[in-house]
């Protein structure tokens, strides 16, 4: 249980900063280095950002006596996904005015943009804001930016999953004016006395996530929240959500106190009660998670150390009445659904394939050039979905053989081609930006595939959907343990491998090889891929086979870490 007697770092910093403010202006125009000092790095990721430096340049900057590259990524916040041309427009803009020239579709349904030097943060930020998208809670320790299933058209419970989602974001939102007066120059209201009503003045012990999901698809990967919520349907009108509480990914190699867990179903609530069922499992995490070690500070820990009978008595105790049983559900899949779909209404949507969500321009294969040429003429929206894929959304019938014709121009029509693994394929950013990442995902994505998919050609597999995610170390960015195969990053080159998750993002993987180099991870791949070609049963998943076949022996909630 959690002793919280001694404060970690952070929970001081939190404490001292008035609101999330520290001397982070200050330390903006400070030209004597192009960081800010360790608490207001701490503060700032409060405001969506993140100070990093270019990894690629480390070594030789650090022979020339130079400080690392130091460099800031900027997370948005689009609850639900959606943004605007106008929007799209405007973040395309800074992403090559001010950023790396590449825009990042997150597996949390925002955009990153990488790169920007600290002389160049606060104008980003404040353009952004200028088109009505901000960054405030996008990071740190807070709720962050709610994610709920992309598709659009299913049914009518898809645009009120949409509308929840950018309720909730509004609700557990900071409400600091903190990030007005560093990033917009707002002034402080002279004599006024500031209150933080949901969090306090140390906000939350750690970062708190939540998703709502709409069956038959678990896209936003509602297991691995810390709050989930499964909308319940009758037909087309959505009766409630099942309350899933305590799931999470990240893990810490060696450190059996750290570990994935699944979120455990709580119960059912009408939506009306939403709001305050959040609200409420948040506070109780407030008040009972760790704040003496970060590493176990993740309501995950909160339930597990305390017992989910406890939280669910404590739950009671708040809301004053107990959730009713959790109603069935059935999820089929966690992936999306490329190509033209028509909605309900008539109006169509294109999801588009984008390798591990990296919008840029490469030779023959234009990207962020096309996707800016689309957002000129489109006069729907665009929809990020948590794998890290585009919806071209609400376009008119008539205005399809325009689109298509961009799409194919800038390449964006690869989804037509790739194979099945590549289409449900995440990669986290990891290097060359990420500070923690000990091995490359994002950029090893693709030649990993092209060798995995020259394995499943000659197994005859090249059209099986498999799920396989890579993460370049244990904190599981691209929740890697709910992948049928899964790398996760241990040194340069070296992954663990991991099988065995189902294909619905409702069971965790195993642990399968420790410390692998890409020949041993396709060695030992082979023979599995050979025997679920020959032996597994019809529409039969890998990651099922393998636990069939007794590869893997019987699953487990937790995976080792
Ligand atoms: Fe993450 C930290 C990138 C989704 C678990 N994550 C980081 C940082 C900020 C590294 C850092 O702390 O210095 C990474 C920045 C890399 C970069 O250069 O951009 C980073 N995480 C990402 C993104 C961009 C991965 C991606 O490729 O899409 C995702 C941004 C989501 C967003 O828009 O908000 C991202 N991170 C996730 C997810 C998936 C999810 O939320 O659905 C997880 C697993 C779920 C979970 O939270 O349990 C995740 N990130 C972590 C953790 C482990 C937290 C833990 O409880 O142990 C860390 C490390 C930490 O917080 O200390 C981390
Ligand atoms: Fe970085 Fe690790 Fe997250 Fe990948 S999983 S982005 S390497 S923190």
């Amino acid at each position: 249980m959690a002793d919280n007697t001694t404060l970690s770092e952070v929970e001081h910093i939190k404490q001292a900063s008035r609101l999330l403010r520290g001397a982070i202006a200050d330390g903006l125009s400070d030209p004597v280095t192009g960081g800010l000092s360790e608490a207001d790095r701490s503060l700032i990721k409060f405001h969506g950002s993140y100070q990093q430096d270019d990894r690629d340049l480390r070594e030789e900057r650090r022979q020339q006596k130079l400080e690392p590259a130091h460099q800031f990524m900027v997370r948005t916040r689009l609850p639900g996904g959606v943004v605007t041309p106008v929007q799209w427009l405007v973040l395309d803009g800074l992403a090559r005015d001010y950023g790396n020239g590449s825009l990042r579709i997150t597996t949390r349904q925002t955009l990153q943009l990488h790169g920007i030097i600290k002389g160049n943060l606060k104008k980003a930020i404040a353009n952004m804001n200028a088109a009505l998208v901000d960054s405030i809670a996008a990071c740190g320790d807070v709720n962050r930016n709610v994610i709920a299933s992309a598709n659009p058209v299913e049914s009518s419970a898809h645009a009120e999953a949409h509308v929840w989602a950018v309720r909730l974001s509004e609700h557990l939102r900071p409400r600091t004016r903190a990030y007005y007066e560093i990033w917009l120059d707002e002034q402080p209201v002279a004599g006024a006395q500031e209150t933080e009503p949901l969090y306090g003045a140390s906000y939350l012990p750690r970062k708190f996530k939540v998703a709502i999901a709409v069956p038959p698809v678990n896209d936003v990967d509602v297991f691995a929240h810390d709050l989930g919520f499964i909308a319940i349907l009758a037909g087309d009108a959505l009766l409630g959500f099942n309350v899933l509480v305590g799931g999470g990914m990240g893990a810490t190699h060696g450190d059996a106190a750290t570990y994935p867990r699944l979120a455990s179903v709580i119960g059912f609530i009408t939506p009306e009660r939403l709001l305050q069922v959040a609200e409420t499992v948040m506070l109780i995490q407030r008040d009972f998670g760790n704040r003496s070690n970060r590493k176990r500070a993740r309501l995950k820990y909160t339930i597990d150390d305390r017992t989910l009978e406890w939280f669910q008595d404590e739950l009671h105790k708040r809301l004053g009445y107990d959730l009713p049983a959790a109603r069935p559900y059935r999820f089929q899949h966690n992936g999306d659904r490329y190509g033209w779909i028509e909605g309900e209404d008539g109006r169509w949507h294109l999801t588009l394939h984008i390798e591990a969500g990296r919008v840029d321009d490469r030779p023959g294969r234009p990207q962020l050039t096309g996707l800016r040429e689309i957002a000129r003429i489109h006069a729907g929206d665009f929809r990020l979905t948590p794998n890290q894929n585009l919806i071209v959304a609400n376009v008119a019938a008539a205005a399809r053989p325009r689109l298509d014709a961009l799409v194919e121009e800038h390449a964006l029509d690869g989804y037509r081609r790739i194979s099945a693994v590549r289409r449900h394929a995440l990669a986290c950013v990891a290097l060359p930006t990420c500070g923690l990442a000990m091995a490359e995902a994002e950029r090893y994505l693709p030649t990993f595939l092209d060798k995995l998919e020259q394995q499943l050609d000659r197994h005859g597999l090249l059209q099986a959907p498999i799920l396989f995610r890579i993460s370049g170390c244990p904190n599981g960015c691209s929740r890697p343990y709910l992948a049928e195969i899964a790398l996760v990053g241990k040194a340069l080159g070296r992954y663990n491998l991991l099988l065995g998750a189902d294909f619905s993002g409702e069971r965790l993987n195993r642990l399968y090889l420790e410390n692998v180099t890409e020949t041993e991870i396709l060695a030992a791949l082979d023979p599995l891929l050979a025997g679920y070609a020959a032996e597994r049963m019809q529409h039969e998943h890998f990651g099922d086979f393998l636990l069939r076949s007794g590869v893997l022996g019987a699953t487990t909630q937790r995976a080792p870490a």
